[in-house]
């Protein structure tokens, strides 16, 4: 049995998961940070994290369908406001639209079409499966470990400044608008985070508590890297996209046999 550990040794434990395992580790990341990817590589990756960006909303919501505490629904309710919007046209309120949105702008500036990238026809099998781990995951654990799920989002700003400095030296398609999710994230997530630590630091009350905690945690750098593996699989190598899954125009897909 594990001891009690103090709030310092406890966010420290927390950190050390992000150190050893988050996905900016992952050459996936590397490659499309480093300006190694080919364009569809990139459509490939936009369109599939998609699913993801689209699933956090639903995943919040889910938490606070189990939050008993009005001043705790309110301030969740800021992250599912982030990321639908208060609209959808920019002009002459740009600071409402939504991470939905400015993702696809992203897909947009990539040349991909906006409704086949909504129908989620072309993500690949292991994506569905990871994002929708992440949304069981909040239903059917406490609240502490959905919230303790989340943080992630310590990690997030370095890989998203990461990101900003990579594609803009080595994409062409790098400009305001495809940036611009990454950007106001930069604002936002320090904010979520803030909260969800401090929320996970003050209610694990017990070393069972704070070791579920840390579960949670690595539970998501799991579905977060999952997701990485399967693009690798599908787009660089050994390059076998799964039958159904988006293919890059520049890619000749395997024929599947039986
Ligand atoms: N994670 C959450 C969450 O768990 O609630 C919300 C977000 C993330 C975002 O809005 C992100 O943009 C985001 N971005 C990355 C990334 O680009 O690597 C990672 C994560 C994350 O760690 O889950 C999030």
């Amino acid at each position: 049995m594990s001891e009690f550990l103090s709030v310092d040794a406890f966010r420290d434990a927390l950190h050390a998961i992000g150190e050893r395992q988050y996905h900016d580790l992952h050459p996936f990341h590397q490659q499309l940070h480093g300006g190694q990817l080919e364009k569809g590589q990139i459509q490939a990756w936009a369109l599939n994290r998609f699913y993801y960006q689209v699933s956090i909303p639903r995943k919040d919501l889910t938490i606070m369908s189990r939050m008993d505490d009005p001043k705790l629904r309110r301030a969740w309710m800021q992250r599912v406001l982030d990321h639908d919007g208060l609209n959808d046209h920019g002009q002459p309120d740009e600071g409402k639209v939504g991470g939905i949105e400015r993702w696809l702008r992203l897909t947009d500036g990539l040349g991909l079409d906006r409704d086949y990238v909504i129908s989620l026809e072309g993500i690949l099998p292991a994506t569905r499966y990871a994002v929708d781990a992440y949304v069981n995951f909040v239903r059917d654990h406490s609240l502490l470990e959905a919230v303790a799920s989340s943080l992630t989002e310590l990690f997030a700003p370095s890989i998203h400044r990461e990101r900003i400095a990579g594609f803009e030296k080595n994409y062409a398609f790098a400009n305001d608008s495809t940036l611009s999710y990454f950007r106001k994230r930069l604002d936002e997530a320090p904010r979520d985070v803030e909260f969800g630590l401090n929320y996970v630091l003050t209610n694990a009350r017990t070393a069972e508590q704070q070791r579920q905690c840390l579960r949670a945690l690595r539970f998501k750098t799991e579905l977060l890297w999952a997701q990485l593996d399967a693009l690798h699989h599908a787009y660089v190598t050994p390059n076998l996209i799964p039958p159904g899954a988006f293919v890059p125009a520049d890619m000749r897909p395997t024929e599947y046999r039986r």
